[in-house]
């Protein structure tokens, strides 16, 4: 038994080195020390054996079946290794193959929206200009001729901004018309901007009304400017984002900003009797806007007499409302996923 016993230790030794992957490894195990395999077989052939033989045959036994163990560990560590590294220089992996697909995002309605729009207006000389959200009284009121006792400058309309007391007072931007003022100021004359971005008011929510929302500013300040370019370009606009020319109307409007002041309506693009939108009137309020006050003017260092201008104020959000037939306006800043994923295409 003893040298059946040293010729498994041999052969044993000889097949866990040879074995050349991780399945043949476990087939030499099973073989050699499994519930049917060698050494168990021999173990127990142990109790046939003399009584004085037994101790002696039997530790001979369990240093076998160690040393076998060990053998197979240190191989089993190899052949991993081995794998790993293969598989890390890319052998046995196809880059050509394609990967998982990944979720493809979407753009937003508004920035749908504005994208076309900045395009359209960069098509005919305008530049894009931006200013910031937290803007200061100064440009977002006084520079536009809003007096000092505006309703709009109180608490019911602004977001304020905690400023020192020695500091310039701060608010959220409550409208795009600030960067009339910032591009007059950094740009000069002769002047062509459109500015759309995100403007704050403390706003009761409703379906048309958030206290977040997109406005799309524009602006042209030149020699000899009036009301028939300032109609061009907001029709041209509506025509940019409905895809057709739209009739359209003015009705007069008040913005201490603009002298005179209107708002435009357009006949309903979506119905001519009288559908939810246009509430059977047919005419929808699209945008206000008017030639830029004197005053205004003055603010930025310009000569009314030499300089005249046109300014509108469109309300993005509302216009990706018509445009997409979205009935409530709390859904575009709310990031439902729901509500985003209609727009992927
Ligand atoms: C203004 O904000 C002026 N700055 C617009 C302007 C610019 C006039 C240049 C003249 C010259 P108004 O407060 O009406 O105006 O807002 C403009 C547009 O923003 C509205 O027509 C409407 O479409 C949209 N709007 C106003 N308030 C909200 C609100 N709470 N939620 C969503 N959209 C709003």
């Amino acid at each position: 038994m003893r040298d059946r016993l040293e010729a498994l230790r041999g052969d044993g030794l000889a097949a866990v080195a040879a074995a050349e992957d991780l399945d043949k490894l476990q087939e030499v195990e099973s073989r050699l020390l499994g519930r049917s395999g060698a050494l168990t077989a021999e173990l127990k052939g142990l109790g046939k054996l003399p009584a004085e033989e037994r101790p002696v045959v039997g530790k001979l036994a369990n240093q076998i079946k160690q040393a076998l163990q060990e053998a197979l560990h240190v191989r089993r560590q190899e052949l991993e290794a081995a794998r790993l590294a293969a598989d890390l220089a890319g052998v046995g992996v196809d880059p050509t193959l394609p990967g998982p697909p990944l979720p493809a995002g979407g753009v937003h309605p508004v920035l749908a929206i504005a994208r076309e729009l900045e395009d359209l207006f960069s098509s005919m000389g305008y530049v894009v200009w931006d200013g910031p959200e937290v803007e200061t009284e100064a440009n977002n009121f006084d520079a536009l001729n809003i007096p000092a006792d505006h309703p709009a400058r109180e608490g019911h309309d602004t977001i304020w901004v905690q400023t020192e007391a020695d500091e310039a007072r701060h608010c959220l931007r409550t409208h795009t018309s600030p960067v009339q003022v910032r591009a007059l100021r950094e740009l000069g004359t002769p002047l062509r901007v459109i500015a759309p971005g995100r403007v704050f008011r403390q706003e009761a929510q409703d379906a048309t009304h958030d206290h977040t929302f997109h406005q799309m500013e524009g602006l042209v300040v030149d020699r000899g400017v009036g009301v028939p370019h300032m109609l061009h370009a907001m029709q041209s606009l509506l025509e940019g984002i409905f895809g057709k020319k739209l009739e359209t109307r003015l009705r007069p409007g008040f913005f201490p900003f603009v002298e005179p002041g209107f708002e435009l309506d357009a006949l309903c693009p979506f119905c001519d009797s009288g559908c939810r939108v246009c509430k059977g009137s047919c005419w929808v309020e699209l945008m206000p806007g008017g030639l830029v006050h004197p005053n205004v003017l003055v603010a930025a260092g310009l000569d009314p007499e030499e300089y005249s201008g046109f300014a509108f104020g469109l309300g993005l959000s509302r216009m990706a409302m018509l445009r997409y037939g979205i009935d409530d306006i709390r859904w575009m800043m709310s990031g439902d996923l729901r509500f985003l994923e209609q727009f992927k295409a």
